[in-house]
């Protein structure tokens, strides 16, 4: 878009439906978010594995599951629960697992809990994923992911009593990278051992979110400042299965603070920049992915705004017809490049929403940059005025119950 560009109305709904046709084969098709069923070819009379994982995609330990069913191409379905920190745990899912803890699969109509037993049981029935949970060779890596995770929470969800103690936070957590740069090293492709496997699905989800919150939190970018985990992370970008499941830096650091129960700012010049950048924009060259954009993204976010549009006006806090006009300002400017000039006072509604998508819950990563590039630039023709904050104590703003089965 250039200065030049001209100002235009508002498409109407029909016209911005004409606009887009995208469709995935949910059920078949690569890795998604929204699938309630997965078949990979097969039959529904195949299925014999149910996975219980949250509304978002926000648990870590669901991620681990999720993507190693669809590493291994095993037909499954899958029943979405809500978590605690967004709203009332369904009574249906406490039957089944009184803790109400995620995830749990039903296999053969056995309830298995706890995401290592999860892959234990399942590695029984369908074989391991490259070499098993138990191999000699996998459970140092398994320790070292968790030795990872321990010195990652050290640094990031307590307060430092002093820059002397986050210094020492910070240099506990790198010196553990580097035995992950170490173990990465050890062989010669880019994944943890000579084929992509268990290792790999194990770290994925805390290396992910240690990537995001140390970014926006602590002004450290884990994937930029070391080569291995560069390498691992754009070998993981390059299969589907894991840019189904990917989440962004947005959708982690707001996602985090109520699960682990806080998430400490250092208040350093870096953290304060990757910070405006990670809420404000721009959302284009963020460290949270590298793989080429691919051509269908502006007409995914159209769609799935779409479809989705009637509870997307009704958690608004807005007006509903000024929130109507003022999106479909912001979808004609993602769909034609046009500056759209949205109704005065409608900057707050459009950037709530801007701060309520979640990837990969409601679209890819690149659909997600691209529909809060446009609700942002929409926004700041009229105001400067930000949305209610994102709460850090709970996100019932998320609870799904307010919004229909997708
Ligand atoms: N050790 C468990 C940990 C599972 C866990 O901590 N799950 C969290 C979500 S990440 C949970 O279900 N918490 C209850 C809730 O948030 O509703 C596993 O590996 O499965």
């Amino acid at each position: 878009m250039t200065s030049l560009a001209t100002s235009i109305a508002p498409l109407s709904w029909s016209e911005l439906e004409a606009l887009t046709d995208f469709q995935v084969d949910s059920v078949n098709g690569a890795t998604n978010a929204q699938a309630r069923l997965r078949l990979f070819g097969h039959t529904e009379a195949d299925v014999r594995v149910t996975l219980y994982r949250d509304n978002h995609a926000w648990c870590p330990y669901c991620q681990k599951v999720w993507l190693w069913l669809e590493e291994k191409q095993i037909p499954y379905r899958i029943e979405k629960v809500t978590m605690f920190c967004y709203g009332e745990k369904e009574r249906w899912y406490k039957r089944k697992v009184p803790s109400g803890m995620l995830p749990a699969i039903e296999l053969d109509g056995r309830i298995i809990t706890e995401s290592d037993d999860i892959l234990l049981a399942l590695e029984q029935v369908f074989g391991a994923l490259g070499l098993g949970m138990k191999h000699p060779t996998v459970l140092p890596l398994r320790y070292l992911e968790r030795l990872l995770f321990r010195s990652w929470c050290a640094w990031l969800c307590y307060p430092s009593s002093s820059a002397r103690q986050e210094q020492g936070n910070r240099e506990q957590f790198i010196s553990v990278v580097a035995k992950v740069e170490t173990a990465l090293s050890a062989t010669p492709g880019s994944y943890f051992l000579d084929e992509f496997g268990t290792v790999d699905v194990i770290f994925t989800p805390y290396v992910e979110r240690m990537n995001a919150s140390l970014y926006y939190y602590k002004g450290y970018s884990l994937r930029e400042a070391n080569p291995r985990l560069s390498d691992w992370f754009d070998a993981m970008e390059s299969r589907p299965t894991y840019r189904g499941t990917q989440s962004d830096f947005h959708t982690h650091v707001h996602d985090l603070p109520p699960q682990m129960g806080g998430c400490w700012e250092n208040g350093e010049p870096q953290m304060e920049l990757n910070k405006a950048r990670v809420d404000n924009g721009s959302w284009e060259g963020l460290p949270d992915v590298t793989y080429p954009e691919p051509e269908t993204t502006r007409a995914e976010a159209l769609y799935r705004v779409i479809k989705h549009r009637a509870n997307i006006m009704r958690v608004n806090p807005a007006d509903d017809n000024l929130m109507d006009e003022a999106l479909r300002c912001a979808l004609t400017n993602l769909m034609t490049h046009q500056v759209c000039p949205p109704p005065p006072g409608s900057d707050v509604a459009l950037r709530y929403l801007r701060d309520r998508i979640n990837v990969p819950r409601d679209m890819s990563i690149y659909a997600a940059k691209r529909l809060r590039e446009a609700l942002e630039s929409t926004a700041a023709l009229v105001g400067d005025r930000q949305g209610p904050p994102i709460p850090v104590q709970h996100r019932r703003d998320q609870n799904p119950a307010d919004f229909a089965r997708t």
